[in-house]
């Protein structure tokens, strides 16, 4: 059963942001309603005071539940949203069955979205062509293949990562996965990774929040 939220949410963050994009997904998945005030890169706001009371490192997303305290880090934000709302299809009630959607969850984050954001997609697209470094870019994807390997194994018997229902590990799996397959690059064959892509591509929530435009973050010769 999924639990309203009687509170009023408040998000921080810009919609180009994949960490934004994951809390805005999970929000949308779990049926709460929010309002998100946009801030970071161009859209500013991050370096006041009073944003940096809430989140110290300046950086997107923050989310306020109600009367509640600040949240930052996105991992955090999520668990915290899940706890508090999610049914339990998609973050188990038992301790035991959660660590295992856990520990897909905290992989994809560390393995996926950090070894594709800032080492490829920083790289091919926030980097100007004149700058770009073809062998430093080619060296992460390989580094990033293996961990996209062992999750195109998983899916080959699974249907999410974490087993047979979809579940916060996708969230944070499925939110680098738009960029991954959107952007200029080579791309190993991965049949179960590309079914699961797709699969995801079906859920409205991730068409409005995952698969939007990253044209501001473009960096040009000029
Ligand atoms: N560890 C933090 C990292 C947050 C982060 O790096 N956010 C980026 C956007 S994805 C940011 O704030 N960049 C600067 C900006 O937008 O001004 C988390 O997981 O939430």
């Amino acid at each position: 059963m999924t639990v309203e939220n009687k509170t009023a949410i408040r998000i921080w963050g810009r919609l180009s942001s994949s960490n934004v994009q994951a809390v805005l997904w999970c929000l949308a998945e779990l049926n709460l309603s929010f309002e998100r005030i946009n801030a970071g890169y161009i859209h500013g706001v991050v370096d006041t005071p009073d944003y940096l009371a809430m989140n110290p490192n300046g950086l997107v997303p923050t989310l306020i539940d109600g009367s509640g305290p600040p949240l930052f880090e996105t991992g955090a934000i999520l668990r915290y949203l899940a706890d508090r709302y999610a049914p339990e299809s998609f973050w188990p009630y038992d301790p035991v069955e959660r660590a295992q959607t856990d520990k897909w969850a905290e992989w994809a984050k560390i393995n996926i979205a950090v070894k594709f954001t800032v080492p490829v997609f920083w790289l091919v697209v926030r980097t100007a062509p004149l700058l770009r470094n073809p062998e430093t870019i080619a060296t992460n994807l390989k580094n990033l293949e293996k961990y996209l390997r062992v999750a195109d194994d998983r899916l080959n018997v699974h249907q999410y990562l974490a087993g047979s229902d979809f579940t916060l590990a996708d969230i944070q799996m499925g939110h680098c996965l738009y960029r991954y397959y959107d952007i200029a690059i080579e791309r190993p064959n991965l049949p179960n990774l590309r079914r699961y892509y797709d699969l995801l591509s079906t859920r409205p929530a991730y068409r409005e929040y995952v698969k939007t435009s990253y044209e501001e973050l473009r960096a040009t010769d000029d």
